[in-house]
């Protein structure tokens, strides 16, 4: 006789202005794993959008009830980073999605994800645009240039095992995601690339699902000459100390 599944997977879902993409997200989130029988939560840590999403997420958390939806806001705009250090506190699943909640992140991969991590009993999956089936949709071509170049070469300096290095959908075994943020010093883009480095520099094992990115569609995303100076000096500091 086979074992119950007791795993739980621990969605953070960092919201900063995001009222128009929240009702979507959670709608296709609960879809999904109710669909594919897994145990979840989905914890949204909201800063202080001026917006009014939290309010929204009041109103999710009504329809879809407290033990599915947690709420976990914060007063003002402090980063991702420390979003989910908040986020894995209240946490109560042994495993951890981490994923934007701008609909750039489709949650019908997240029962591949799983899939995946059962396989060979991963530390982490790292979703990627990268490899096999998956791909980038509207972003236009210097976005495309800058986001391949950014991989490329990071690809050379760090061999970092993993295709995808400044994406942020990934699942992770809590226990190192916990000992991952611990370890990293950067915010930003590359956060993101910095969390899968110190993954293989620590011989966690990573495992990867193609997935289709597409840039949202409500709200503004940032990527400016200051993302660029900062992931090359987060680059050099990686290959300094890794
Ligand atoms: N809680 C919180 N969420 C944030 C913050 N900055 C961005 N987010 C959320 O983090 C996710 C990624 O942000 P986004 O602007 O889409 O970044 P990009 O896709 O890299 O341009 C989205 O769900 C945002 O709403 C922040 O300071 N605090
Ligand atoms: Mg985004």
């Amino acid at each position: 006789m086979a074992l119950p599944n007791k795993n739980k997977y621990s969605v953070l879902l960092p919201t900063y202005n995001e009222r128009e993409n929240l009702p979507l997200i959670i709608w296709l989130l609960v879809k999904s794993f109710t669909e594919s029988k897994h145990d979840y939560e989905i914890i949204i840590i909201d800063d202080g959008s001026p917006d009014g999403t939290l309010e929204v997420a009041k109103q999710l958390e009504k329809i879809y009830g407290k033990d599915k939806i947690v709420l976990r806001p914060r007063e003002k705009k402090l980063g991702l980073g420390t979003a989910y250090i908040h986020g894995i506190k209240h946490a109560t699943g042994n495993f951890i999605i981490i994923m934007d909640a701008d609909l750039s992140h489709h949650p019908k991969f997240i029962p591949e994800f799983i899939k995946k991590q059962q396989e060979r009993d991963y530390d982490v999956v790292s979703g990627t645009r990268y490899a096999g089936s998956g791909g980038v949709y509207g972003w236009d071509f210097k976005r495309k240039l800058i986001s391949r170049g950014a991989n490329y070469l990071t690809q050379i300096l760090l061999r970092p095992g993993a295709t995808d290095l400044t994406g942020s959908f990934r699942l992770y075994k809590k226990p190192i995601l916990q000992r991952l943020i611990e370890a990293c010093v950067s915010k930003g883009y590359v956060f993101q690339m910095e969390m899968i480095v110190r993954a293989r520099q620590f011989n966690y094992s990573i495992g990867e699902v193609p997935i289709t990115f597409v840039d949202r569609v409500y709200g503004e995303s940032k990527l400016g000459g200051n993302e660029i100076i900062g992931f090359a000096k987060g680059l050099l500091m990686l290959f300094a100390t890794t």
